[in-house]
């Protein structure tokens, strides 16, 4: 019976991923493949090599990535693992052991005690701030009377299949985790987090731009309003 599907995301990331495939503990799950988007760079090529099947994503975005990976699955449990160095892959047995504690979501933090971020000892740290704003309103909005949400829009998760049909998420590229956030927010979702050690990129390139990411994720908030409960 396949209970847990890790669903690994991939836009040319074949330095990550040579990087952690002996890292990721492949034996915890029950089910595992990539979601990839037209790789030029060996990533497909790699994965077959480890027989890690591929499904092929044919619009860019990590929303569009969820999307496909949801309709892949064939676990209750679906974890998400981005192999671009930021996330640990010791965490994956984590988050299923908090998947089959009963929460819904299950979010990996870099602003709980003991944790790490990224930005963690640069002076300016735009990124954790604009993430921590974000988060606020979040909290100040959809979350209240329930425990804060410290990271809502850390893609290292995972989330039970249906909490994820439930939520109908229709954002596009990189606001789908701050959606499903919210959107667990207000359907009273029980969401849970855990301190995670967020490392530097490992080769490739990072194709979330600050400004266009930051507007899209305004644009996805207001439209939670809107759209009320
Ligand atoms: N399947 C899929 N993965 C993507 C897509 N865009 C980015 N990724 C992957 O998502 C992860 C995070 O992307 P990245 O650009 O590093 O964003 P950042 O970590 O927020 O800077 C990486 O593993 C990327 O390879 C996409 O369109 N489809
Ligand atoms: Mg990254």
């Amino acid at each position: 019976m396949v209970r847990t599907s890790l669903i690994i995301l991939t836009r040319n990331e074949v330095s990550g991923m040579k990087a952690m495939l002996s890292r990721i503990p492949f034996t915890t799950v029950d089910e595992y493949f990539l979601v990839d988007y037209r790789s030029t760079d060996g990533t497909v090529e790699l994965a077959r090599k480890h027989k890690i099947p591929v499904v092929a994503q044919r619009h860019p975005g990590r929303a569009e990535a969820f999307r496909i990976a949801a309709d892949n699955a064939r676990g209750n449990y679906l974890i998400f693992f981005s192999p671009d160095g930021n996330e640990d892959p010791s965490d994956i047995p984590k988050i299923i052991r908090l998947l089959k504690k009963g929460n819904d979501l299950v979010i990996a933090s870099r602003f709980l005690p003991g944790s790490r971020n990224e930005e963690d000892g640069q002076t300016f740290k735009w990124r954790a701030w604009a993430n921590m704003g974000f988060t606020l309103l979040a909290n100040l909005l959809f979350n209240r009377g329930r425990p804060y949400v410290t990271d809502s829009i850390n893609g290292y998760r995972g989330i039970t299949k249906s909490a994820f049909g439930k939520l109908g998420l229709d954002a596009q590229g990189f606001a789908v985790e701050f959606q499903m956030t919210i959107r667990a927010m207000k359907a009273e979702l029980a969401i849970t987090e855990f301190p995670t050690l967020e490392g530097p990129r490992i080769g490739g390139q990072s194709t979330s731009y600050a400004v266009p990411t930051g507007l899209k994720f305004v644009y996805y908030f207001l439209r939670e309003i809107f759209i009320g409960v």
